[in-house]
């Protein structure tokens, strides 16, 4: 049977951890909806990081994948509705670039659909009293540049679902004395650990999305 893919990514902006690094590792090995789970990490560089996500797909052929990020301020767990066909970065990345307004692929279309069940993920775990909600944007930073390389190389494999997902922060990224982001929400990894393989297992029982209104930030 084919493995999950799940990735997370280093930290990056100053921070010494990234929550989503911390998920991967946590579900690595697992078995989830009867399907082995690879969890791995994608380095927050503009190209190094989807040259590794299709390194890592080349190698374990996977069924779905799943990619994580942080999205610092958020309080949810937020599966993420759409990709754009933009690079354009707030902060340089973990290799000293900053990408202005640059397609990420040349002459590919402006967005992706995600194809993994949004809102279903987004009920599932609002049922397991975890917070979540659709997001309508990935953002322009590494994050969308990951999720738009992983729909291109998806478009010619329909049977191949995938998608992004943010995470908050993590409490004690919130907490130091010295912390720079004091007071943003955060959730503990335990919960989120529970929020994507809950989201796995809903990516690999619902073969269409849920029709539902709601559940979505503005
Ligand atoms: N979050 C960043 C990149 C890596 C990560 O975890 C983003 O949202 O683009």
């Amino acid at each position: 049977m084919k493995p999950m893919l799940l990735t997370g990514f280093e930290p990056f902006g100053g921070e010494s951890i990234n929550p989503s690094e911390e998920i991967a590792r946590a579900l690595n090995g697992r078995t989830v909806a009867g399907r082995a789970v690879v969890g791995s990490l994608l380095p927050c560089v503009y190209g190094a990081a989807i040259k590794e996500l299709k390194h890592l797909m080349k190698l374990h052929q996977p069924m779905l994948v799943v990619c994580v990020g942080q999205a610092g301020g958020r309080a949810e767990i937020t599966p993420e509705r759409v990709a754009i066909n933009v690079d354009d970065a707030r902060i340089p990345d973990n290799a000293g670039q900053q990408p202005i307004d640059k397609p990420v692929v040349k002459g590919g279309p402006a967005a992706y659909w995600s194809t993994l069940p949004i809102k279903a993920i987004v009920q599932e775990l609002r049922k397991h009293h975890l917070a979540a909600a659709v997001s309508q944007t990935a953002g322009t930073f590494v994050c969308n540049h990951v999720f738009y390389g992983l729909m291109h190389a998806l478009r010619e494999h329909a049977e191949v679902r995938g998608g992004f997902i943010h995470v908050p922060y993590l409490p004690e990224q919130t907490e130091g004395p010295d912390s720079g982001i004091a007071g943003q929400p955060s959730m503990p990894l335990a919960k989120m650990v529970r929020g994507i393989e809950l989201a796995l297992d809903t990516a690999v029982k619902y073969r269409r999305d849920v029709r539902r209104a709601g559940g979505a930030t503005s």
